[in-house]
């Protein structure tokens, strides 16, 4: 009987939850980058092996901070946490387990798998026993030491997964990566390059909305975005002197959509300002989670 299961991965900001998503599907799916918060919505990335089906759901990171952004991030880590059926904790080394974790620890009432990640960092992997032993502490005995970077524990990770996954059929088509849109990929592309380029508060700042994705034959794919940026003031510094800022950020995430959908794309990029939109909660329930988020196009 082949197995099938919901995994939420969870964890602090920055650990490398979006990098081990990519990791097993083997492309570039999440948003990634070393600035915290780069994940804001839930991805959906499905692996279909010999095994079964895993559909991983890869999480904003842990924050407690107050806005509408948080919000509605920690509203994603909830439903994912409700859609799972196994959850995949992930920190790295030096993250001690404080007592807001505890807490989270003890509220999971599913399987509870903890990877230490970024192993690749660390010259002598015994400096971590200490670590494991307060992870242990907290009742957690499916531990594993990874790199999403170098691939280093994430067989055995993957084992275990499947170890404690449900009888089950598949969800999905074995061949299918994710069931979101292609249009929502591109706006992550876009803010992925966004995170890229630019410096300060500006990545945290923009939004992308896709207000066009148009397939079309013997003509390149037609993509249509808008950046909304919080402030006037950083208008210009999205476009650049010239608009030469913006012409570069067009054709880094154009590369990124093409690679993704393997088709050549014609990128339209424009800047607007919606004052404040991170504290608007408005905006964010309407740009954030658009009701056709989780629908495939085809
Ligand atoms: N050295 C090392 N770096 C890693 C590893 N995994 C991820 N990183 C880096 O850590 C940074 C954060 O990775 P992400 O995958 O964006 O982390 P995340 O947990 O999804 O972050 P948020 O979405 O902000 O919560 C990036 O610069 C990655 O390249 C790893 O195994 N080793
Ligand atoms: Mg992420």
């Amino acid at each position: 009987m082949p197995k099938s299961a919901f995994v939420a991965i969870v964890g602090p900001p920055n650990v490398g939850k979006s990098t081990l998503l990519n990791s097993y599907l083997g492309m570039k799916l999440s948003a990634v980058s070393r600035r915290a918060q780069t994940t804001s919505q839930n991805i959906l990335g499905i692996l279909t092996t010999k095994e079964g089906q895993l559909v991983f759901l890869d999480t904003p990171g842990l924050v407690e901070r107050k806005g509408a952004v948080y919000e509605f991030m920690r509203t994603e880590i909830t439903t994912a946490l409700e859609d799972a059926d196994l959850v995949l904790l992930m920190v790295e080394p030096g993250y001690e387990p404080g007592e807001n974790l505890a807490l989270f620890i003890r509220s999971v009432k599913k399987s509870l798998i903890l990877a230490i990640n970024k192993v690749d960092n660390v010259g002598d992997k015994n400096l971590l026993l200490p670590l494991i032993e307060r992870y242990k502490d907290l009742g957690l005995s499916d531990i594993h030491l990874i790199s999403a970077l170098t691939g280093d524990g994430l067989a055995a990770l993957l084992a275990n997964l499947f170890e404690l996954a449900p009888e089950g059929e598949a969800y999905y088509p074995e061949d299918q990566p994710t069931t979101f849109p292609m249009r929502f990929f591109a706006a992550e592309a876009i803010r992925e390059a966004v995170f890229e380029l630019y410096g300060e508060e500006i990545p945290h700042s923009v939004f992308v909305e896709i207000e066009e994705y148009r397939e079309q034959n013997r003509k390149k794919d037609l993509v249509r975005a808008v950046l909304y940026v919080e402030r006037e003031s950083q208008k210009p510094i999205v476009l650049g002197r010239g608009g030469e800022a913006i012409k570069r950020l067009g054709t880094r995430a154009r590369k990124k959509i093409e690679l993704l959908s393997g088709r050549p794309i014609f990128l339209q990029l424009h800047v607007k300002v919606a004052k404040n939109w991170r504290k608007d909660e408005a905006f964010v329930r309407r740009a954030m989670r658009p009701p056709e988020k989780y629908l495939s196009e085809d």
